[in-house]
């Protein structure tokens, strides 16, 4: 009996963060994605180059969520875009409480666009809202083309899918990883999903993803 009801305690508190979150970006008039994926799928890979291609065009500030240290941090620092590093010391998702505290040491006003990078898990942080506006999927192609599939819930509920690291599939092999399969099995869970094939390693498709972010800032603007 106990457990069921602190479960139920944990959740509620963090939909209440979640709503503040939320509050405020819509106040603000701020895009705020989180990010999630399997650990190594190339999240920070992504966001370093999309910051730097991106500079003149959209202010991104980034909250990264890792079990332990600010390596990721530090990547994105160097592109000189503001970042809060969380460790979250062992759970395997960010939480709503937490963002509500990184978002207070975000100059949030400065910036037109907010990434959460979750911690690697393509699981648990589907399961908890942060207030974000949308949650982006990476599924990189060295994990398979069976992963939508096998884990639908975080398809189910991405605004967008970036299949990544397509400069692989000449050495995987188009058999081994089915692009089509991965969106067709994407698109039975979720008709509306943006999916955006890319290489955040030598660029390739990044332009479409770059200028549906600056489609989706606009439209928050208004
Ligand atoms: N070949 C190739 N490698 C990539 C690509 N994107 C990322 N990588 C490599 O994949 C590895 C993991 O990339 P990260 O960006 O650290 O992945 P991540 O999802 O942020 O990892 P975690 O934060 O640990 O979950 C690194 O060695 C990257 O250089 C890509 O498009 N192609
Ligand atoms: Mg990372």
């Amino acid at each position: 009996m106990y457990k069921v009801n602190v479960g139920k305690k944990i959740l509620s508190a963090n939909e209440e963060y979640a709503l503040k979150n939320s509050q405020l970006l819509a106040e603000q008039k701020k895009l705020c994605l989180n990010m999630i994926s399997s650990p190594g799928s190339g999240k920070t890979t992504i966001l370093t180059r999309t910051i730097s291609e991106l500079k003149d065009e959209i202010k991104i500030g980034v909250i990264e969520g890792d079990i332990q240290t600010d390596l990721d941090a530090a990547r994105i620092r160097a592109t000189k875009a503001p970042v809060i590093q969380i460790n979250t010391d062992g759970a395997c998702h960010l939480s709503a409480a937490q963002i509500s505290g990184a978002l207070e040491n975000l100059p949030v006003s400065d910036l037109d666009l907010i990434f959460i990078e979750n911690v690697g898990n393509l699981v648990c942080p589907s399961a908890f809202e942060l207030g974000e506006n949308g949650k982006i999927v990476v599924l990189s192609v060295a994990e398979g083309d069976d992963k939508p599939a096998k884990y639908p819930v975080i398809f189910a509920k991405s605004k967008a899918l970036l299949i990544n690291k397509i400069d692989l599939l000449e050495v995987i092999g188009q058999v081994d990883f089915d692009i089509e399969r991965v969106k067709a099995d994407a698109r039975k869970l979720n008709k509306g999903i943006e999916i955006f094939p890319i290489s955040a390693k030598t660029g390739e498709g990044m332009t479409d993803w770059y200028d549906w972010l600056k489609k989706e800032v606009k439209k928050i603007r208004m």
